[in-house]
């Protein structure tokens, strides 16, 4: 089977997770390769890939000068599949929270059974994360409501990041109102999506907490989140595309 597959992964202090998390995806079949948007992590992270992606044609890394945020690393990405010609292109975090092994799941959904985005969720059937302190959960699980609520998008898990799409809703997506760094983006790809009618498949995931390094999450990110929820609910209203 050929390659048809692109899974962007932004990293930012990664390199406890990014070898063996580059060696589970390919694994998953020859169908995926792997872009890598790196921003010039202090730990080296984008070394240790630049030197896999010397070896293996299936890896490629995207290094930026500097920590400009995991939106505008999915954006350069994006830019970066559809210039390639990929047919379906995923999101994937680095820490291990999400399993390579749902990929070809999405795949399936995305190639098969005519799915222009394939999500993952969360909270689809339950509640299905595994060692978070009740604190994040709560966080997770409540700004999930809202952010529902206020911009009307029927997708139980609105900030996930992890999910595939079929190239024409990248295509079709206007890149330069999507403002967001942090789950704010996820919001805003999803809303975006929602509204341009694309056929949309959840796919209940169980999302485990990283594995090694630290979060990056933070209150900024947060209050990012909910003000974007504010302006989605606005163009809900005023019905702006
Ligand atoms: N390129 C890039 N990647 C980032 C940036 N911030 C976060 N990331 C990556 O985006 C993914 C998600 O970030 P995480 O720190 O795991 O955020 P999270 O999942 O909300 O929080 P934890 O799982 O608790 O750490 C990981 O692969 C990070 O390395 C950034 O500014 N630039
Ligand atoms: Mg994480």
């Amino acid at each position: 089977m050929g390659v048809d597959s692109l899974v962007i992964i932004p990293t930012y202090n990664e390199k406890e997770n990014i070898k063996e998390l580059i060696k589970e995806v390919l694994h998953q079949g020859d169908e995926f390769e792997i872009l890598i948007v790196d921003d010039n992590s202090p730990d080296k992270t984008g070394n240790i890939v630049l030197e896999i992606s010397k070896k293996d044609q299936r890896v490629h890394l995207i290094e930026r000068r500097d920590k400009l945020g995991l939106g505008t690393a999915y954006i350069e990405g994006f830019k970066y599949a559809l210039e390639n010609d990929y047919e379906f292109i995923y999101e994937m975090d680095a820490d291990f929270s999400h399993d390579p092994s749902v990929l070809p799941v999405f795949r399936k959904y995305l190639k098969e059974e005519g799915f222009d985005m394939a999500i993952g969720s969360r909270y689809k059937d339950g509640v299905n994360v595994v060692n978070w302190p009740m604190s994040r959960l709560i966080l997770s699980y409540c700004a999930n409501f809202f952010a529902k609520t206020i911009t009307g998008a029927p997708i139980s898990d609105l900030t996930s990041g992890f999910k595939g799409f079929r190239r024409k809703v990248l295509e079709s997506l206007n890149f330069d109102i999507i403002k967001a760094d942090g789950y704010g983006f996820q919001i805003e790809v999803h809303f975006y999506s929602y509204r341009k009618n694309f056929r949309i498949k959840e796919v209940p995931i169980i999302f485990i907490d990283r594995r090694s390094g630290h979060s990056k999450m933070s209150k900024k990110i947060v209050w990012e989140a909910f003000w974007i929820v504010w302006g989605l609910g606005f163009r809900r209203l005023f019905r702006v595309s």
